[in-house]
């Protein structure tokens, strides 16, 4: 190959954007604030919130892990991102549900994968007892 002359100018011309991303998208789940603990409601509320725009998030994304209250917990998934609201229903018994997300559930713009979840308070008490007992 012939090599340029020293001093050549380079450039990328028009297109400068490269984008570099390194950093994998983590996310947290926690009850919604709005959401009472314990609680009655048919839907218990969770908001998730990924640090970054990512694709891919859906209901196979969810762990129920450590979760005492019985029945088959279903998961509804609403929002634009990067925050969803994250609803769960189908509990047939009291109990605790404990709602996380998975890692590697996400990517990022560059197909960075997400860590698993983390919470400050995951865990909303279901209760079938009336009247409601206030919020907590
Ligand atoms: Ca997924
Ligand atoms: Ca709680």
């Amino acid at each position: 190959m012939t090599l340029p002359s020293p001093g050549t100018a380079y450039s990328l011309s028009a297109n400068k954007a490269i984008v570099i991303d390194g950093v994998a998208p983590t996310v947290t789940i926690n009850q919604a604030g709005t959401q009472p603990d314990p609680s009655n409601n048919t839907t218990i509320n969770f908001t998730v919130a990924f640090s970054e725009p990512v694709t891919g998030f859906d209901t196979s994304d969810i762990s129920f892990t450590g979760s005492t209250a019985e029945g088959t917990l279903t998961a509804n998934i609403s929002g634009t991102g990067p925050t969803y609201t994250l609803g769960v229903s189908g509990m047939t018994s009291d109990g605790n549900i404990i709602a996380s997300i998975n890692a590697n559930a996400v990517t990022d713009l560059v197909s960075n994968t997400n860590t698993a979840s983390t919470s400050t308070d995951n865990t909303v008490t279901y209760t079938t007892v009336l009247p409601p007992i206030p919020n907590s």
